[in-house]
């Protein structure tokens, strides 16, 4: 099984239990500037060939949900990966990871994650890595429903993500008011867009508070499934939102998916389109080595990339993630939007360097 393949050390649910209460009332004191909503996963990363990706009809660089209870050919993965050689566990959720990043910059405390979680030793590792990172970790726990995974298939520099949602795809919007004390206390609101397959009406709920607190909100569009299959959900947020952050092949989705006359590489148009007549939106397309696309109703820049040399990048899961995370740190100590955008650039290339979503274990000064 997929349990016993891991080489985490086993632990009882009480543990799990107590470990996850333990982390919230360790961090009762302290109010997280930032907080970020999303699907906490474990990601189980593994270098795989063409052929691989063929045999499941999978893009190289792409993120898809399985259903575990739909007889889906492609749950074999998860028991696959785990078997190859060069295996890796590590800490993913595209928003956790962000929340991890934000606080590899801004230091311990700084930042809060919600989520959803099963009681297992993928939820116990979650919760170590964010306390090693300093997030304060607001889990709702499932009982009967085992934490999420993500099967990173890893081929050059790209990664296909493969999600079997779990225990992510139960979180609630009231277990928000089980921690409202600390959404009033936030500044700033982070939605990785994935999480509008799971509780938009959570995600609706942070963003009446935002916007009626004058607090930036900032979704992130995950992935190009999201605008494509969830545009309902994704109509009903967009009002919220103060910054919106994508990456070109999720533009070109929300092009066709909104069906946009433009070309779908026209980044600017695409933009455009997003912030609409809104003074208050700004919409940022990072677009891989090309210049990072801002553009809102002051006009429209664009910021180039330092790129890093090509032998150092380890791997791309969980770069835009860490792009995410700088440009909040960013944010949250008042940067403006230009240096918060470097800020993102350069947690980028450190993540990169790094075996999946990670950051360095020392800590390297901006
Ligand atoms: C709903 N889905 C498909 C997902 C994800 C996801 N995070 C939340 N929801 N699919 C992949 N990821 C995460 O994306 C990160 C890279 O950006 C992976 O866990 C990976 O760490």
């Amino acid at each position: 099984s997929i349990k016993s393949g891991i080489k985490l050390k086993r632990s009882s649910i009480t543990t799990v239990q107590k470990s996850i209460r333990r982390s919230i009332t360790a961090n009762m004191s302290h109010s997280p500037q930032v907080i970020c909503l999303g699907n906490p996963l474990l990601d189980i990363q593994a270098d795989v060939d063409a052929a691989y990706l063929e045999k499941y009809a999978l893009k190289a660089n792409d993120a898809i949900l399985v259903d575990a209870n739909s007889g889906d050919k492609r749950m074999e993965i998860y028991e696959e990966v785990i078997k190859k050689p060069n295996v890796h566990f590590v800490a993913g959720g595209a928003a956790q990871n962000t929340a991890r990043g934000a606080a590899y910059v801004l230091g311990p405390q700084k930042v809060g994650y919600f989520g959803s979680v099963g009681q297992d030793t993928y939820a116990d590792k979650l919760l170590a890595e964010n306390e090693t990172a300093g997030v304060a970790s607001f889990y709702q726990v499932q009982k009967s429903v085992g934490t999420g995974k993500c099967a990173a298939l890893i081929t050059g520099h790209n990664r296909s993500l493969v999600t079997d949602l779990g225990a992510a795809n139960h979180f609630t919007p009231d277990h928000l008011d089980a921690h409202w004390d600390k959404v009033e206390a936030a500044k700033l609101f982070y939605i990785g867009g994935f999480h509008l397959t799971v509780s938009p009406d959570a995600i609706c709920k942070l963003g009446k508070h935002a916007q009626e607190s004058g607090k930036p909100f900032i979704l992130n569009l995950s992935a190009p499934f999201i605008p494509q299959f969830f545009k309902s959900a994704l109509d009903q947020v967009l009002p919220y939102t103060t910054y919106v952050i994508a990456n070109e092949s999720e533009a070109a989705s929300y092009a066709e998916s909104y069906g946009l006359t433009c070309s779908k590489d026209d980044l600017e148009a695409i933009a455009k389109h997003i912030v609409g007549d809104s003074t208050q939106r700004t919409v940022i397309f990072t677009h891989g080595l090309e210049p990072t696309v801002v553009v809102s109703n002051q006009g429209t820049k664009s910021v180039p990339v330092k790129p890093i040399a090509g032998e150092k990048i380890v791997d791309t899961n969980g770069a835009g993630d860490a792009f995410a995370g700088g440009f909040l740190a960013g944010l949250a100590q008042g940067f403006d939007l230009l240096k918060s955008i470097d800020l993102g650039q350069w947690l980028a290339a450190l993540s990169l360097q790094e075996i999946g979503p990670s950051f360095p274990k020392t800590k390297v000064q901006y």
